[in-house]
């Protein structure tokens, strides 16, 4: 039976014919999960706060000092439950399909796969994965009687405005008030949703447990979860469920974690597994990546009205540039870039999104693109003032919840990177008082050891903060419109201390697809149980959330090139900020001088606009930096594409600040590259690495077998010819000839 109506915020009563389908979905998850009671929450901002509030006294939230932290919450979690758990994230796909053709478990490791999600679970017994049926049975299994003892939350809840095309729904039913204060901020909820579901509008059922029942008279915990991590299930299916077909093809099914993309469903589950999926499966194809957009706008200097001697603008000039980054390798702070004081006069810059990236075609032909959120989920540390001062205001707004910060006695946050030194009076996220001072030592060493140990402990490295867009200050004025941004550049880049260069641009849209397709990163603190540092493909940034199979996803990015207009085609371009030296420091400055590769891009996405072509290698005044248009010096041409002259980024190698931004120039390039006559000319190749990089990506595109579309073996073939004829020792023993498959 259906439990007694919700108390303070469903207007609707269970017989009402307007809830549609979405009172079918309810009924089967209270039968399943068996909750003492159920509450819709209507997406008002009253009962965020009262949700926040009743986390409060219940010991989960701990309410940040109003003064500095107004409407501001900290919660902890269970120290085993930090972040996305990647290896306990299935996509149940219809029968027949596959994410790769060979089951998990035979993927070889260096791919750096162990983490990857999987089609099922692996049954020792019967010697294989589940199939979606049986994983389906096995979800329901542990769904059943979950939230006994329990509230069942009712989440309505859209991705994109809800009023815009791109729109997608959902219902997200969840024993965790926390997911309801988090989901509030990251979507767009409310019960305008369910009058459109009732009107007939498909959604996506979303589960979620905790999977923490309570017994008559036990006490909860502040962050409920399952233990093992082998109890956790992030499951995702794409074909119906039998017993309830009318449900639709979609569902997320995810039990036993409290944390972020675990359990905000909206986000990785639907907005980019499911959607994935949906995107090359509906009728008008589209994308659903997991991209930054950054809106940019360039008024250029025509020179000095004679009169008032004021500077004299041109007419103003869009772009939208997208950034496919893996988790914790600085989205947000790009999405959010502060324009460097030499430019700002120029250009602007302001954020449609940190995270996730929908594209769909417009009717000229570009690919435009939303943002389907409306909060930022980022990582705390590293985030202050000086590194993203954007997202430190979006923060100061208020109405935000942090999740594993630090905390003073006084009610304050604090993480590592956000002042110089910790304050005193500090809780670190497990909740113990840290001892003031403890890292001083008279020995300076020491001291530096110590320092770096103590700021280390205060948050976790992958806590966050949930905080809405529209408090960024740079936030675009039409990023909550649904109207679609007609990118120009697309980005792509990995976390690579070694061997990458900073930026080239590939030379058209095939190789973009296979240098994105090949992308590797090193581990951060962002996926569970991952070795930080350790390399792992991630191809475009979506390793962990392609919601189909792998090949197919890589041949959908090719015909969505074919579908676009040869004029607006995105130019795509690999970038790397994390390149280090041998004592390990950065060897680019990162942060706001990012902006130095962006508006090289956007330059020339101008020249394309204009018809112009982008010579190879052009001439290059290394004497004056900023006024020497980056379009005159699009740089030199090197295996992976074209690489920026340092004067292309606005930088003279001759000036100290230059230096400051760029400490090392190789790594502007796979070549050495010389200004020579003011000329940039290609050098030899630098690095014998190359020869590993090209063998492990071939290990990675062999991975998906008859899978593999022609397009993309012909580019890694012609691009294994190009490093070839830049140098490359010993191609022969690359076993070319095994990648030279038949093409037709
Ligand atoms: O936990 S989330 O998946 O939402 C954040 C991230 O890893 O990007
Ligand atoms: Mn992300």
């Amino acid at each position: 039976m259906i439990p007694a109506l919700p108390k303070c915020m469903l207007p609707l009563t269970w017989d009402s014919p307007s809830l549609g389908l979405a009172k079918e979905f309810i009924e089967y998850a209270v039968s399943v999960c068996k909750p003492d009671e159920v509450m819709v929450f209507d997406g008002r901002r009253e009962s965020w706060i009262q949700s926040c509030e009743d986390l409060v006294k219940s010991g989960s939230f701990l309410k940040l000092n109003p003064y500095i932290w107004p409407n501001c919450y900290l919660s902890r979690s269970n120290p085993v439950d930090v972040a996305r758990s990647e290896d306990r994230t299935f996509m149940c796909l219809k029968d027949g399909e596959t994410l790769y053709r060979k089951p998990h478990n035979q993927i070889p490791p260096q791919l750096g796969f162990k983490w990857g999600c999987r089609a099922g679970e692996y049954d020792p017994e019967k010697k294989r994965e589940l199939s979606t049926e049986e994983m389906r049975q096995c979800l329901l299994k542990r769904f059943e009687g979950c939230m006994v003892g329990r509230t069942m939350y009712v989440i309505p809840f859209s991705m994109g405005p809800v009023s815009s095309e791109f729109a997608k729904l959902g219902i997200q039913i969840t024993d965790s008030l926390y997911v309801v204060a988090n989901m509030y901020t990251m979507t767009h909820t409310g019960m305008g949703i369910i009058s459109k579901i009732a009107e007939g509008s498909p959604f996506v059922p979303c589960w979620h447990s905790t999977g923490f029942p309570l017994e008559a008279g036990e006490k909860d915990v502040c962050w409920p979860c399952r233990l093992l991590p082998s109890d956790r299930y992030i499951a995702h299916f794409t074909q119906p469920d039998p017993a309830h077909p009318r449900l639709g093809e979609y569902s997320i099914m995810s039990y036993g974690s409290g944390y972020g993309g675990n359990a905000i469903l909206g986000k990785k589950c639907y907005a980019l597994r499911i959607a994935s999926n949906m995107a090359r499966r509906d009728k008008v194809k589209w994308m659903a990546e997991h991209m930054l957009i950054l809106h940019v706008t360039y008024t250029p200097c025509i020179g000095i009205d004679e009169v008032t001697k004021k500077k004299k603008y041109g007419p103003a000039e869009y772009f939208t540039v997208t950034g496919a980054f893996p988790s914790a390798c600085g989205k947000t702070n790009l999405a959010m870039l502060q324009v460097p004081k030499e430019f700002s006069d120029e250009w602007k810059v302001s954020c449609v999104g940190d995270d996730i990236a929908w594209i769909r075609f417009d009717s000229k032909g570009r690919m435009c693109a939303i943002n389907p959120e409306s909060g930022f989920f980022g990582v705390a540390p590293g985030t202050s003032d000086y590194t993203n001062r954007n997202a430190m205001e979006t923060l100061r707004g208020g109405n935000t919840i942090f999740t594993n910060v630090g905390v003073t006695v006084e009610g304050d946050v604090w993480w590592d990177g956000l002042t110089e030194d910790p304050p005193k009076g500090l809780v670190d996220w497990r909740g113990h008082r840290m001892q003031d001072d403890a890292w001083r030592d008279e020995d300076k060493e020491k001291e530096k050891m110590k320092k770096k140990q103590f700021i280390k402990s205060a948050a976790h490295p992958n806590s966050r903060y949930t905080t809405p867009c529209a408090q960024c200050p740079i936030i675009d004025p039409e990023w909550n419109t649904g109207k679609g941004f007609p990118i120009d550049v697309m980005l792509f880049g990995g976390r690579r201390s070694q061997l990458m260069p900073l930026a080239v641009r590939t030379r058209d849209w095939n190789q973009g697809v296979l240098a994105a397709a090949t992308l590797r990163s090193e581990g951060t603190a962002a996926v569970q149980d991952r070795v930080v540092g350790t390399l792992s493909f991630d191809p475009m940034a979506m390793r962990p959330f392609i919601g189909y199979n792998v090949g197919d996803y890589f041949n959908h990015w090719i015909e969505m090139g074919k579908m676009a207009s040869d004029q607006y085609r995105p130019d795509i371009y690999v970038v790397n900020w994390f390149r280090k030296d041998a004592e390990g420091r950065f060897l680019w400055e990162g942060f706001s001088e990012n902006f130095r590769i962006v508006r090289w891009a956007c330059l020339q996405a101008k020249e394309r606009r204009e018809g112009k072509e982008c010579a190879s290698s052009s001439s290059c005044t290394p004497s004056s930096s900023s006024s020497c248009a980056a379009s005159k010096c699009c740089g030199a041409e090197t295996p992976l594409g074209y690489a920026p002259s340092p004067c292309a980024l606005g930088l003279d190698l001759k000036s100290e600040e230059s230096k400051h931004v760029l400490k090392d120039p190789s790594i502007l390039s796979v070549c050495e590259c010389k200004c020579e006559d003011g000329k940039c000319v290609v050098g030899k190749l630098l690095d014998d690495g190359w020869f590993n990089e090209l063998k492990e990506r071939k290990a990675f595109l062999e991975l998906l077998e008859e899978d593999l579309g022609k397009e993309l073996k012909k580019e890694f073939n012609e691009l294994v010819d190009r490093f070839a004829s830049a140098g490359m020792k010993a191609p022969a023993e690359m076993k070319i000839e095994d990648l030279h498959f038949q093409l037709e």
